[in-house]
C-alpha cells in the first residue's frame, strides 16, 4: 500500500489537492481531498469523486484505433502504436510535401491545466511550421480588459474576500464553478457579516443563495457599471485622494459617465433606477466592497467593454486600498512569473509562424474555401470542440471532410472523436506526471503517477516526443523527459520560489507560492504603461477603441433567416460536469440526466409551452430539441440552456454550441457565442 498526492487538473480555479491510495496490486483503491491543502480543505466536488470512474471506465479508450466506417459513425479498429503513429507521420509528411506545413493544425484546448501536458504540443507544431491556432474561448477577453485598466496582473488573492462586507459576485456562478471560494473565504465573510450580491441573467444556484439577485440583461454590464459610477461621483463617494494619486483619465472619465444616469441604464439592463441607485451607494460604501468576476461577461461581440467597465469601479471608490476590496479574478500572472514556461515555449527562430487562425472559428477554418492551403491534417488533443467550440454543425461539416485527415488523443470517444482517422488513448491525471499551478488559488501543485496507464494509453508529452522522432526532430528540448522538465521550470529562483523544490512537492503534493502579505494595489502599483489605475487607455485609443469605459450593443446578427428570434440564449455552466467532462459518466440517482431548456412564464405562455413540454430552439445556425422547465430561472427575453450536454442527449443530436454563432469579440480576442439568438417552438 501507498499514498500517491496529486491535483485536479480540470480547468477549474480550485486546483483541489487529492491523495490516492494504491494497493500492492498497484490499483487506486481510496481517493480523497488532502485535508492538509489550506484552500481546498480536503472536499472535492461531487464531479472529481467520479475521477476514479473516469481512470477504470470500461468506456475508456485504452489502445490505438483507425477508422473503418465513414467520419462520424464511430466505427474503428484497433491498432498498434507503431501503425498508429507510422500513419499520422506518413499522413503528415505526405501533406507537407504536397501543400507545405500551414497544411497542418494542432486544436487543443482546456482538457487539462497541467503545464506539461497542455502546452505538449505547442514546440512540436512550431518546429513543424504547421498553421497556429491563436485566440482563446475562455478568459482572454476578460483578462485583456481588465489589464486595460490595472495592468496584466493579479490584483488579489481569493483569501482575502473574508475580510470583504460587500461581496458582489459579477457574472460568476461560485456555487458550481468555484466551490471552494464559496465554501472559504466567501462563507467567512457572509458569517462576518458580509452581503453577497449576484449580478446575472439567470438565476443561478449562486443568485438562489445570495442576499441580493440583480438580473441584469444579458451584454449590456457596461452599461449598469457606467450609471454606478454616474451615481458615485454625483452623490461624492468617490476616493479624491487615490483617484488623484494612482489613476489616469478622472477628468474624461467625469465627461463620460454624465451620459449614463440611471434612468438610461435602468432601459438598457432591464434593472430598475432605484436598485441601481442602491446598488452603486451600496458598493461604495460598505466597507471593505470587492468584485468578484470571472469570464461570465467576456463571450459577446461586445465582452471588453463590461469587463473594463466594472475593473474601473475599485479605483474610482479606493476600493483597492483596503485588504478585502478591489477586484478578484484570475490569479496566473503570478504563476508566469514563478515558473519557467519557457521550458514548454517554442524557441524564438520558431515563435513566429506565417498563419494563424482563430480558435473560436474552428468551423470557418475548416469549411472556408479561402483556406490556402486549406487544412488537410488536424490533431486534437485537451478539447472536444464539437461540444465545446461555437456553430456545432459547421465545427462537424469541416471534421467530416473526406480530404481531412484527423487525429484525436483522448480518454473517451467524445462526439469529435467519432470524426477521427485515427484515434490515440490518453492517460489520466492518475497515470501521468504533472506540474499544476492554480488559476484561482496561489497554490503550487505535484502530480506524481499514482498507477500504471491503462491499457497502452500515453501522455500527450510522450505522444510529441514520439512524433518528433518520427519527423527527425533532433532538438534537445523536444526530447527532454517529464521529470527534466519540471525541474527546469522550478529553477527560476524567483522569490515566489523560494524554499520550494522537486523534493518538496513530491513529499507534500503542494506548496504555496512565497507572494507574503500580496496586496500591491492598495499602494497603486498597478501594472499599466502609466503605472495607474487608467480609466483612459492609450493602448485602446491606439487599437482604434474608445479609450474609456463605455456601452456598445451587441453586434447585429442575422439569426433567423428571416424568422424572428426574440430570446437571447444563455449557455454557461452546470454542477455536474466540467465543460464537456462526465456528461458520459452517469451519476446514478443523484441526476437526471436529461438538458433542460429554462424559460420565463411570460414567453412559455405566448408560445402554449408548460414545463416537460418537447421543445425546439432553433435559429440558422441550428436546432435543439430538448424538456421545457418553465421557471423563474430567467426573466422574459431570455433562455437558458447549459453548454456542457453532449449532443446524443438531446432528442435530435444537437447540443447548445448548434445556436451559438462563430465570431470573435471585436477586441478579436475571444468568443462571441453569447450574443445567440433564437426562436422556441413546441415540438412535433
Ligand atoms: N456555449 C458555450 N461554449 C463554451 C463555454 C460556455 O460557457 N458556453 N465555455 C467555454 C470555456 S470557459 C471553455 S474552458 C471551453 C472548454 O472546452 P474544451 O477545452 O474542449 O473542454 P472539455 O470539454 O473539458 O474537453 C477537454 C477534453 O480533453 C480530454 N482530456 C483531458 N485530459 C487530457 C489529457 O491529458 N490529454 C488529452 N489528450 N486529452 C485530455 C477530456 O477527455 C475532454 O474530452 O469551452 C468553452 N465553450
Ligand atoms: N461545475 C463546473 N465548474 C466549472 C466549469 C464547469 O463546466 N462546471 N468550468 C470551469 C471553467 S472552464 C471556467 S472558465 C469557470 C468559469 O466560471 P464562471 O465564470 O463562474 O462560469 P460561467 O458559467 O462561464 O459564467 C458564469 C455566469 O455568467 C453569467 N452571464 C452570462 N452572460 C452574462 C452577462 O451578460 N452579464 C452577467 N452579469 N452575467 C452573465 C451566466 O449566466 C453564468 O451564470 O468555471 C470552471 N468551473
Ligand atoms: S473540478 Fe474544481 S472543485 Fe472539483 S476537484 Fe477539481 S479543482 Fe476541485
Ligand atoms: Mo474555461
Amino acid at each position: 500500500m501507498k499514498t500517491v498526492h496529486g491535483a485536479c487538473p480540470h480547468d477549474c480555479p480550485d486546483t483541489c489537492a487529492w491523495l490516492i491510495t494504491v494497493d500492492d496490486d498497484g490499483r487506486a483503491i481510496k481517493f480523497e481531498g488532502d485535508p492538509e491543502h489550506p484552500f481546498t480543505k480536503g472536499a472535492l466536488c461531487s464531479k472529481l469523486k467520479r475521477y476514479p470512474d473516469r481512470v477504470y471506465n470500461k468506456d475508456r479508450i485504452l489502445h490505438p484505433m483507425r477508422r473503418t466506417g465513414p467520419k462520424g459513425a464511430g466505427q474503428f479498429e484497433r491498432i498498434s502504436w507503431d501503425e498508429a503513429l507510422d500513419e499520422m507521420v506518413g499522413r503528415l509528411q505526405e501533406t507537407v510535401a504536397r501543400s507545405g506545413p500551414l497544411a497542418a493544425m494542432p486544436y487543443s484546448f482546456a482538457g487539462t491545466c497541467g503545464i506539461l501536458q497542455r502546452y505538449a504540443g505547442d514546440q512540436f507544431f512550431a518546429r513543424l511550421g504547421a498553421t497556429e491556432m491563436l485566440g482563446d474561448i475562455c478568459g482572454a477577453t476578460a483578462y485583456d480588459a481588465a489589464a486595460s485598466v490595472i495592468g496584466p496582473m493579479d490584483a488579489m488573492q481569493v483569501e482575502d474576500l473574508q475580510y470583504s462586507k460587500f461581496i458582489i459576485l459579477w457574472s460568476t456562478n461560485t456555487v458550481a464553478t468555484n466551490v471552494h471560494l464559496w465554501s472559504g473565504p466567501i462563507m467567512t465573510a457572509r458569517k462576518a457579516g458580509a452581503q453577497i450580491v449576484v449580478i446575472d441573467p439567470v438565476k443561478t444556484p449562486t443568485a438562489a443563495h445570495a442576499d441580493w439577485h440583480i438580473q441584469v440583461r444579458p451584454g449590456t454590464d457596461a452599461a449598469l457599471a457606467l450609471a454606478m459610477m454616474h451615481v458615485i461621483v454625483r452623490d461624492d463617494l468617490h476616493d479624491k485622494e487615490f483617484i488623484e494619486q494612482h489613476t489616469l483619465g478622472f477628468d474624461k472619465l467625469q465627461e463620460r459617465i454624465k451620459e449614463y444616469p440611471p434612468e438610461r441604464a435602468a432601459a438598457i439592463t432591464g434593472i430598475d433606477a432605484a436598485e441601481i441607485e442602491k446598488l452603486a451607494r451600496a458598493y461604495a460604501t460598505t466597507r471593505p466592497s470587492v468584485i468578484r468576476t470571472v469570464v461570465g461577461m467576456e463571450r459577446y461581440s461586445n465582452g471588453h467593454t463590461a469587463m473594463r467597465a466594472v475593473t474601473c469601479l475599485p479605483g474610482l471608490i479606493g476600493g483597492w486600498r483596503e485588504r478585502g476590496g478591489g477586484l478578484s479574478s484570475f490569479m496566473l500572472s503570478m504563476f508566469f512569473e514563478a515558473l519557467d514556461y519557457g521550458v514548454m515555449s517554442p524557441p524564438e527562430e520558431y515563435a513566429t509562424r506565417q498563419r494563424s487562425v482563430h480558435l473560436a472559428e474552428l468551423g470557418r477554418v475548416l469549411t472556408d474555401p479561402a483556406m490556402d492551403p486549406p487544412i488537410e491534417w488536424m490533431m486534437v488533443y485537451n478539447s472536444n470542440p464539437v461540444v465545446t467550440a461555437a456553430n456545432q454543425n459547421l465545427t462537424i461539416k469541416g471534421m467530416q471532410r473526406e480530404d481531412l485527415f484527423t487525429v484525436v488523443h483522448e480518454q473517451f470517444i467524445t462526439d469529435t472523436a467519432l470524426y477521427a482517422d485515427i484515434v490515440l488513448p490518453a492517460t489520466t491525471q492518475f497515470e501521468h506526471l504533472e506540474l499544476m499551478p492554480s488559476w484561482g488559488t496561489s497554490y503550487l501543485a505535484l502530480n506524481p503517477p499514482a498507477i500504471e496507464p491503462q491499457g497502452e494509453a500515453l501522455p500527450n508529452t510522450e505522444v510529441f516526443r514520439r512524433l518528433s522522432k518520427r519527423m527527425g526532430f533532433t532538438e534537445e528540448y523536444l526530447h527532454l523527459d517529464d521529470e527534466e522538465r519540471i525541474r527546469r521550470m522550478l529553477a527560476t529562483g524567483h522569490k515566489y520560489m523560494d524554499g520550494i523544490t522537486y523534493e518538496r512537492l513530491e513529499k507534500d503534493g503542494w506548496a504555496p507560492l512565497n507572494i507574503g502579505d500580496y496586496n500591491p494595489l492598495a499602494e497603486g502599483k498597478f501594472a499599466t504603461p502609466s503605472g495607474k489605475c487608467e480609466f483612459y487607455s492609450q493602448d485602446y485609443a491606439d487599437a482604434g477603441q474608445d479609450p474609456l469605459p463605455t456601452y456598445e450593443p451587441l453586434d447585429e446578427h442575422e439569426y433567423g433567416d428571416g424568422h424572428p428570434t426574440p430570446l437571447h440564449l444563455m449557455s454557461a455552466k452546470t454542477s455536474h460536469f466540467l465543460n464537456s467532462e462526465y456528461v458520459n459518466l452517469r451519476h446514478p440517482g443523484t441526476l437526471k440526466h436529461e438538458p433542460l431548456v429554462d424559460i420565463n412564464p411570460v414567453d412559455a405562455a405566448e408560445r402554449d409551452i408548460a414545463s416537460g413540454d418537447m421543445v425546439r430552439l432553433f435559429n440558422r445556425y441550428g436546432e435543439v430539441e430538448v424538456r421545457a422547465n418553465v421557471s423563474d430561472v430567467t426573466s422574459a427575453g431570455v433562455v437558458y440552456l447549459p453548454f456542457n450536454w453532449w449532443p446524443e442527449t438531446t432528442a435530435n443530436g444537437q447540443s447548445a454550441n448548434a445556436l451559438t454563432p462563430d465570431g470573435v469579440s471585436r477586441r478579436d480576442i475571444g468568443s462571441n457565442a453569447f450574443d445567440a439568438h433564437v426562436e422556441i417552438k413546441k415540438a412535433g
